[in-house]
């Protein structure tokens, strides 16, 4: 017994001797001076792993809820680069304001020549675009327009005109009638993106505009499927099972379409060229121009979401003190079965 217990003894000695000598070790290294050099260069790194002979840039992304949205971003991403004279930050606001506001003020206190914002909704944006202001610091709005009373609260907009976008799809509806002669009662449902962002608060208004010409028009329900694939089928679900002879689907998105299209499927109901329902989308992404194509999809309004390089050529202008446009849109087509089969190929999203 005596025996076994002096060995125990060892044993827990020898383990203290190790935590001892391994502290000590641990001590050194770290504060000896390497050590400490080593860990303020790679702090200084972080601060400064920026070129000054560049152009710095913050980009303060929406989300990531589309197919849109991911092409946007790379387009930003594969524009403001380095080779190109930027030093790109990015950041995902993961569809929240509230993440997009924070995000800004990181912008500000670390000093980055230039914001770029393409805002969740348009409203609540006066208080931080005005810290921006105060710190010089020119803010870019991309792809949707923020509401402020002083427009000198950003520098310029680059984007679309999501209000052409509605009317568009207004105006194509109404040939198409014309065309096939329908005259009578059209039940329409609608699938709106994001509420309080230029692209649900433009597609709607536009497409409102041209409703507004025709009483046989009628809109049964219009609801939020926040831009995305799995809310768009479920609303569509919802309406499949609430309405029986809905004529016209409008949705402000591919992605909330392609969730429209598995729902009408599941449900046995045609749609399309020679289907029962007839579908309106946005965006114009390739898996949606196949789908007009093969005649699933009727019309699909393009919005452009290669914008980096127009956003680089404003910030480089800006720059140079040469004069910019304020507000800069980008042209779009309007998709149907006459026209898609010349642009499916060169589609890179
Ligand atoms: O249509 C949608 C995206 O703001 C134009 O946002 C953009 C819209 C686009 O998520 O797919």
């Amino acid at each position: 017994m005596k025996k076994i217990i002096g060995s125990w003894k060892k044993i827990i000695l020898v383990i203290l001797g190790i935590i001892v000598v391994g502290t000590l070790w641990f001590d050194l290294y770290m504060f000896s001076p390497s050590s400490l050099k080593e860990l303020y260069n790679s702090e200084r790194a972080s601060e400064t792993d920026e070129d000054d002979s560049l152009i710095s840039v913050g980009f303060c992304q929406v989300g990531s809820e589309s197919v849109w949205r991911t092409a946007n971003t790379n387009s930003i991403q594969n524009n403001l680069t380095e080779e190109n004279g930027f030093f790109l930050r990015f950041a995902n606001a993961r569809q929240k304001q509230e993440n997009q506001i924070k995000t800004i003020r990181e912008y500000i206190s670390q000093k980055v020549d230039y914001i770029v914002l393409a805002p969740a909704t348009e409203y609540g944006w006066e208080t931080v675009l005005s810290e921006a202001k105060e710190a010089g610091i020119p803010v870019i709005i991309v792809d949707r327009m923020v509401e402020v009373k002083d427009q000198d609260l950003y520098t310029a907009f680059v984007g679309t005109n999501m209000y052409d976008e509605g009317r568009k799809a207004g105006e194509w509806l109404e040939e198409y009638c014309e065309e096939k002669n329908i005259t009578q009662d059209l039940n329409i449902v609608i699938l709106t993106g994001t509420e309080g962002s230029t692209a649900e608060i433009g597609r709607t208004k536009g497409f409102a505009n041209v409703a507004k010409r025709h009483r046989e028009w009628k809109i049964l329900e219009s609801r939020d499927g926040d831009f995305t694939t799995t809310k768009g089928k479920e609303i569509m679900e919802d309406y499949i099972k609430k309405y029986k002879n809905i004529d016209v689907v409008i949705s402000q998105n591919d992605d909330m379409t392609f969730g429209v299209i598995e729902a009408l499927d599941e449900a046995g109901i045609t749609h399309g060229t020679n289907g029962r329902v007839k579908v309106i989308s946005y965006d114009g992404s390739r898996q949606a121009l196949r789908m007009l194509r093969d005649g699933y999809i009727n019309a699909d309004v393009e919005c452009n979401p290669l914008q980096g390089e127009y956003i680089a050529d404003i910030i480089k202008a800006h720059k140079n003190g040469e004069p910019i446009e304020k507000i800069n849109y980008i042209e779009e087509k309007l998709f149907t079965i006459y026209n898609v089969n010349g642009y499916i190929s060169s589609r890179t999203y």
